[in-house]
């Protein structure tokens, strides 16, 4: 092996070697979730969601109005025909969630959320 293809090697390594931490990051945006509610279930766009900050879109396709507790964080209460969005920090495992309208978690509201 000549020094300079030594060298050229090194070059190469060196820059992978730099690449790899700088491509690693890029897993802070993520999809939001979309939460259909109604009476009295919650419908969500994804069984599972990457840890860190996750994006919920509530849409409220019921009668009544509705919310939801994640990761002990509260939404504003969604209007019937209404939708909002809702912002939370959730770590890795399973995360409950429901509604906190009197009596509407007893009739069916609720569920878990697997975060990654
Ligand atoms: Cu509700």
């Amino acid at each position: 092996m000549t020094a300079r293809l030594l060298t050229a090697t090194l070059v190469i390594v060196a820059t992978s070697l730099l690449l790899v931490p700088v491509a690693a990051p890029a897993t802070t945006a993520s999809t939001p979730v979309t939460v259909t509610m109604k009476e009295f279930k919650f419908a969500l766009s994804a069984k599972s969601a990457a840890s860190g900050s996750v994006v919920f879109k509530l849409v409220n396709k019921g009668a009544l109005p509705h919310d939801i507790k994640i990761g002990g964080k509260k939404s504003p209460l969604i209007k019937p025909g209404k939708t909002g969005t809702f912002k939370v920090t959730l770590g890795k495992g399973k995360q409950a969630f429901l509604c906190t309208v009197a009596g509407h978690a007893a009739a069916g509201m609720k569920g878990t959320l697997t975060v990654k």
